[in-house]
């Protein structure tokens, strides 16, 4: 079990973005054996800085273009029609750290996903006993967290068309996993858009504004956009690709995560999802990808969440293996071996390898 200490891999992270990488933690993939992610592994995506939020003072304001703006403390959002559900949400710049050459921004490898149970109150009620004018097209949400980016100093703001606003699964959620939400999660109430990107999905919620021009702030006309280049106006970011990960096996190396696996049977287990259709198949390697075969899938047990699988491995020997896995949605979308690069580094859904030393000492 030799394995090379203190060495760095081939990336080597700035400052800037181990700071980044140190406010944002991923869930651990071992976490991947939790169906619901207890909420302190979910993972964190935060552009600014986290706000502290009085409750008691806070109101959400939901005006523009409605006849009967509202203003709503969380009290009375609390006493509105109830709703839980388990949504699997990922950052679309998962995978980034992975690209060649890498794009300068969170670096992550891929452990920014995460399934919370989220509790709410839906949004298409609400905004439909408002009154929609006939000129509106879209909803920006804003949230109380203001920072600079890309020289614009702003509120973190998205918007979604009024079709995709008024879905039946969209969220204004105030729990997380039966509890409040956390201060880093969005207190006291944020937008949950599943089978969306998480960038979709505004934390601390200020406002909804209903607009009759297409939103041009800097997260939407200039950040999540898949560009090939500077000057490439791009397609906007929107929903998960599909992707299957692997809770590592065995036992990892501290340093480099090199997992060891005793040589017998091992039940591998993982989970998969994708927002453009319902996980239909999973198939798993040990050879690196070159042959592959079905995984089993257990139950979906929720539409919005990531599906489980298994698979009963046997490896024929002590020796060196690359396991992977890869999702194929009912869409007909399948995993790529390698996923295109993009400027910004988004939607990276290449397959996840993981290495692994089978032995067969005791
Ligand atoms: N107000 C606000 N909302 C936000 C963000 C943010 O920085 N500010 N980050 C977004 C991004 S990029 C992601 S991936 C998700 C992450 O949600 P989480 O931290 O609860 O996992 O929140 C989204 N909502
Ligand atoms: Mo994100």
């Amino acid at each position: 079990m030799s394995v090379p200490q203190g060495t760095s891999g081939s990336v080597e992270i700035s400052e800037q973005e181990l700071a980044l990488a140190t406010r944002n933690h991923g869930m651990p993939l071992e976490a991947l054996r939790h169906e619901i992610t207890p909420i302190g592994l979910h993972y964190l995506l935060i552009h600014y800085d986290i706000p502290v939020v009085d409750a008691a003072g806070w109101r959400l304001e939901v005006g523009g273009l409605l006849e009967r703006p509202l203003e709503l403390s969380l009290e009375q959002l609390r006493a509105r029609p109830r709703v839980t559900a388990a949504v699997t949400m990922e950052c679309a710049g998962n995978g980034r750290a992975s690209l060649s050459p890498r794009p300068l921004s969170q670096p992550w490898l891929l452990e920014a996903v995460g399934t919370a149970e989220w509790t709410g109150t839906p949004l298409a009620p609400l905004i439909e006993e408002c009154g929609i004018a006939a000129e509106a097209i879209e909803l920006v949400f804003t949230g109380i967290d203001r920072g600079v980016e890309g020289g614009v100093e702003q509120f973190y703001e998205r918007s979604l068309s009024l079709d995709d606003a008024l879905g039946e699964d969209v969220l204004l959620a105030y729990e997380a996993n039966g509890r409040p939400l956390p201060p880093q999660h969005g207190y006291p109430l944020r937008l949950v858009v599943p089978g969306w990107y998480g960038m979709t999905s505004v934390k601390w919620l200020r406002s909804i504004t209903a607009v009759a021009e297409p939103f041009e702030g800097y997260q939407q006309a200039r950040g999540y956009r898949m560009m090939r280049s500077a000057d490439d106006p791009g397609t906007p970011v929107t929903r998960m690709v599909p992707r299957s990960l692997m809770a590592p096996p065995g036992i990892p190396d501290f340093m480099s995560r090199r997992r060891f696996l005793a040589l017998g049977p091992v039940d591998l287990e993982g989970r998969a999802w994708s927002g453009l259709g319902t996980i239909e198949r999973v198939d798993v390697s040990a050879d690196g990808g070159e042959t592959w075969i079905a995984a089993e899938l257990a139950p979906q047990r929720s539409p919005l969440a990531w599906r489980g699988w298994t698979w009963a491995w046997e490896p024929p020997g002590a020796g060196d293996y690359e396991l992977c896995s890869r999702a194929i949605d009912s869409a007909g979308n399948e995993q790529p071996l390698n996923a295109e690069w993009n400027l910004k580094g988004y939607a990276n859904n290449s397959v996840q390898r993981v290495p692994v030393q089978v032995t067969d000492q005791r």
